[in-house]
């Protein structure tokens, strides 16, 4: 997932680069929503060519931003949906990013979200999904990515948070021992969390453990003071946030430490008004878009969590976020889902 590659060049044209000129301090609403919306038709542009590993994904990204924006209907909602049905795996029962790519559990809660979004899990076999991500999870309470059993703790979040949208976490996975592999993964010296046991912290990992102690209501597990903390030592004198010590500031973070920090009842502890400021300076004033950092290319990712990040800011051209599932608040409230949340400290 490294978008981080690409700078922009300068054109001597209006650039949003910090040194030319005087960064972005609004919202390039419509901007934005042009570049979502022309995302994917771009289908010989060679950024999209070499994504196709990752597409499903692409979608929920685009999809999520828009509606959080109240542009969905900009998508074309019956073609999505059949794309969708046509990456569910008919032997695994998982999905795959597209059509020819093998089934995986990310892509899988990807094609879950969307579904959920368009309210058409009735279009797939969802029991299929449920053996699928079961079939996936490991004695110790783990979970494979997939059948070549790969162990991380994105995976623990994507099976959790799948079933959760399936209503179906308690009759499937086997919760207690999830939780406990999960927790196995915390850092006793910051209260971060990595991808497996003894692993270094990392804010993208944090989210997903915090995550699903959110979904399984488990919350109290946590040592809120000393995870607070370091999730606020992310925030740079750029206003940015970065997803370890010594790393540089990425919009991306802007969600992985914000919903972390919001899911705990801790947002106050960074401050709002220079993230707005840092993720305002990654628009592309051009195309339209976020970037990992200001003056780089834009790309769908970062579109979404940094639309993500401002929804969680509270800015008012955007609709709410949940921030354990990353997808608009209407949504999980129409499924009656109720991940839990701290109140505030
Ligand atoms: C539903 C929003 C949602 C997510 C599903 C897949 C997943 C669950 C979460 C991914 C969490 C994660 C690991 C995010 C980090 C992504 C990222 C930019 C990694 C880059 O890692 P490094 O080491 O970056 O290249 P740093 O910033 O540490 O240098």
């Amino acid at each position: 997932m490294d978008f981080t590659t690409f700078v922009k060049p300068s054109n001597g044209g209006a650039s949003n680069n910090e040194n030319e000129t005087e960064p972005a301090k609004k919202l390039q609403f419509w901007k934005h929503v042009e570049y979502i919306e022309n995302h994917g038709k771009q289908e010989d542009d060679f950024e999209y060519c070499m994504t196709e590993f990752l597409r499903m994904s692409g979608i929920y990204w685009g999809v999520t931003a828009l509606d959080i924006m109240g542009q969905l209907d900009r998508l074309d909602r019956k073609s999505i949906i059949e794309f969708v049905k046509r990456c569910q795996c008919p032997t695994s029962g998982g999905f795959s990013p597209c059509e020819g790519h093998d089934p995986h559990m990310l892509y899988t809660l990807s094609a879950v979200q969307i579904l959920c979004t368009y309210d058409a899990l009735n279009e797939i076999d969802c029991d299929a999904v449920v053996r699928y991500v079961v079939g996936l999870q490991q004695p110790d309470g783990s979970f494979f990515g997939d059948k070549w059993g790969e162990v991380d703790t994105r995976f623990s979040f994507c099976a959790v948070a799948t079933m959760t949208l399936l209503q179906r976490l308690e009759q499937s996975v086997d919760v207690e021992k999830a939780v406990k592999f999960v927790m196995s993964c915390c850092n006793q010296t910051d209260g971060g969390f990595g991808s497996k046991p003894g692993a270094e912290s990392h804010a993208g990992l944090t989210y997903c453990c915090v995550g699903l102690l959110s979904l399984t209501q488990r919350l109290h597990l946590l040592d809120v003071d000393k995870l607070g903390w370091w999730l606020c030592e992310r925030q740079l004198p750029s206003g940015g946030l970065n997803g370890r010590p010594e790393k540089l500031p990425d919009v991306c973070y802007s969600w992985w430490v914000l919903s972390s920090l919001t899911i705990m009842g801790r947002l106050h502890w960074i401050s709002s008004e220079k993230l707005q400021q840092f993720i305002l300076s990654c628009q592309d004033l051009e195309t339209g878009g976020f970037s990992d950092r200001t003056g780089n290319m834009p790309d769908i990712f970062h579109t979404l969590f940094g639309i993500g990040g401002l929804s969680l800011l509270g800015h008012p051209d955007l609709k709410l976020i949940n921030p354990t599932l990353c997808m608009p608040q209407y949504i999980i409230d129409r499924l009656g889902i109720k991940p839990q949340r701290l109140t505030l400290a």
